[in-house]
């Protein structure tokens, strides 16, 4: 699917227009790309059926842009991009994904410092440059250099959602070389882990260089890096490797088992099998050099007295201590969700309408579905308050009429976490609603203790059910809070307040947070934080995040029955 691209390419057209000051535009290919971005269906599809009539009726996408969109489908280029670039040679695509950094910013400071790129901001930073400027000043400068290096650390690699449909398209070409009997994708990908550097695939086959011949020539490769009879690396358009590797069916699970990783568990694990006088590598687990296992993976772990490891697990923290012992736990899994309780209507903006939500939900086959738009302060969004809440809960009402045989609505919102820790809205009106997000969305830089307090406040409010993405730290954009979190867990496990697990690009907590936070005996709900229909569907990143935490069904609030729910709901 090109959505996407196309997608990036608009929005990027809206920042150079913004850089050039034009008024309106911008806005419109924001919205384009958006709108684009969560279309479910493929672009270049309609194009073929309905051609340019079919692109107008996206919404967002007038004539003109439709135009630049058919043009993308023919050509691969759109010529009005390419001229703004020449025209402003500005690095704004990376420029911009430096945090505090818009494109206001960056065209004043292109004008008075000449800086078209990262390299020069650091530099000009390097020289203090940026401290005597206005608008900035030496605690801005701080903050973007701080932001580069974030940057610069997180930058090469990709959230799984990112590059999934590159990888299933590539793993669907290799299926159909006759000679590949058996695939898998192995390394962090495998692991589930939040952002990978590489993909690794893996194939049992006979003859690798037939498979290798054909790899390479898949439309998706850009560059080979090298190519040989057992590996084979290349990139793909979308910047990220890929390494293949082919190797014997009676090797397939000790490969499997040894590039799925991490290198931690790896060692770990090879350590165990020496104690056990056995040798472990890519090719089996041999004693005495005589072959005991290596076609299926399951076999290893089983011969080396373990229960299976989860690929979840295998990071090298106690999971094969805990294997040993038989005592792993037994991972949520995604089709143990009933519901999500992070959803965004167009009560408040967004461009899905509350029954659209409902209808997807049932779709699902969720039981429950929660509604929760932005209050007042956040203005990103038409932020509800109380009045509009009151009007929400009779819309609502109609909706649980019409659909109640089939699916529960509960009526909630994501409410603001003020800078002192009050709420935006008032707690007679918070009382009525089936359930309260808080989370924080403005004052982001504050020290740890008054951070702390501030959230520890607003959990203290009687009606709230979940702090929504705890730490606000978003993956390869922007760190966490300063927060002393041992705090926030020990609190809302007392106080029976929950704690989010976040399916979007914040996957927040993380499962570092949810691993311990489950340790201290709190209880999680699963959501997606859904602002276009498709985000829905990435339920499964959260699930994904929950089980590198260890978490299982009964951790995971969202996985009650919706009489469980009720009564679960109705105790605060
Ligand atoms: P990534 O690609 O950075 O997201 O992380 P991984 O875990 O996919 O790492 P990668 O692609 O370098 O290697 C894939 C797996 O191969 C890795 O998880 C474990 C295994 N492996 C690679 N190098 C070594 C090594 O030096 N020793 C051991 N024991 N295992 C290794
Ligand atoms: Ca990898
Ligand atoms: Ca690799």
């Amino acid at each position: 699917m090109k959505n996407e691209e196309i997608a990036k390419i608009l929005f990027e057209i809206g920042d150079y227009l913004d850089l050039k000051n034009i008024p309106f535009k911008p806005k419109a290919y924001q919205e384009a790309a958006v709108s684009l971005d969560s279309l479910e269906k493929d672009v270049e599809d309609i194009y073929k059926k309905e051609g340019l009539k079919g692109l107008e009726e996206i919404q967002g996408v007038g004539e003109s842009i439709a135009l630049k969109i058919e043009e993308y489908l023919k050509t691969g280029k759109i010529k009005y991009f390419e001229e703004l670039k020449k025209e402003k040679p500005i690095d704004l695509k990376n420029l911009k994904r430096i945090q505090g950094l818009g494109a206001k910013k960056i065209e004043f400071l292109n004008k008075e410092l000449g800086i078209t790129n990262v390299v020069e901001l650091k530099e000009a930073i390097e020289k203090n440059k940026l401290k005597d400027l206005k608008g900035f000043g030496e605690k801005s400068q701080k903050n973007i250099l701080i932001g580069i290096s974030f940057m610069e650390a997180n930058g090469t690699r990709y959230l799984i959602s990112e590059i999934i449909d590159d990888v299933n398209e590539i793993v669907g070409r290799l299926k159909k070389i006759k000679e590949v009997k058996k695939i898998e994708i192995a390394g962090s990908f495998r692991r589930r882990k939040e952002t990978v550097g590489d993909i690794d695939i893996l194939v049992a086959a006979s003859f690798p260089r037939k498979i290798m011949d054909e790899f390479v020539t898949f439309p998706n490769v850009v560059k080979i890096w090298g190519r040989g009879e057992t590996k084979t690396s290349v990139r793909i358009k979308k910047g990220i490797n890929i390494d293949l590797r082919v190797v014997t069916e009676n090797s397939f699970g000790a490969a499997l088992q040894y590039f799925t990783g991490s290198k931690e568990h790896n060692i770990a694990l090879r350590i165990l099998a020496n104690s056990k006088g056995y040798k472990l590598n890519e090719y089996g687990l041999f004693k005495n050099d005589i072959y005991k296992a290596g076609k299926k993976e399951e076999d290893i772990y089983k011969k080396l007295g373990l229960e299976y490891i989860p690929p979840e697990l295998r990071e090298g923290r106690n999971e094969i201590e805990m294997a040993a012992k038989h005592k792993l736990p037994k991972l949520v899994e995604l089709k143990d969700v009933k519901g999500d309780f992070h959803t965004h209507s167009s009560f408040a903006g967004t461009n899905i309408s509350m029954e659209e939500i409902v209808l997807r939900a049932i779709d699902k086959g969720y039981k429950y579905i929660g509604i929760s738009d932005h209050t007042k302060v956040l203005k990103i969004e038409k932020g509800l308050d109380e009045e509009k809440l009151k009007l929400q809960k009779k819309e609502i009402k109609k909706l649980n009429k019409r659909y109640g045989s089939k699916i529960r609505v509960f009526h909630g919102a994501e409410v603001n976490i003020l800078k002192d820790g009050t709420l935006d809205i008032k707690n007679e009106v918070l009382k009525n609603l089936d359930f309260v997000n808080i989370g924080v969305h403005t004052n982001f830089k504050m020290g740890k203790k008054e951070m702390t307090e501030r959230i520890i406040k607003a959990m203290s409010n009687p009606h709230v059910t979940c702090l929504v993405h705890p730490t606000g730290r978003i993956v390869n954009r922007r760190g966490s809070f300063d927060l002393d979190l041992e705090k926030i867990f020990q609190f809302a496990k007392t106080n029976n307040i929950a704690l989010e697990v976040n399916s979007s690009d914040r996957l927040d907590l993380s499962n570092y947070h949810i691993k311990r936070a489950k340790e201290i005996g709190c209880k999680f709900f699963i959501n997606t934080d859904t602002h276009a229909l498709k985000q829905m569907d990435r339920m499964e990143y959260g699930v994904n995040e929950a089980r590198r935490g260890w978490a299982e069904k009964k951790d995971i609030i969202n996985t009650m029955s919706l009489k469980e729910i009720e009564k679960y709901l109705n105790k605060r």
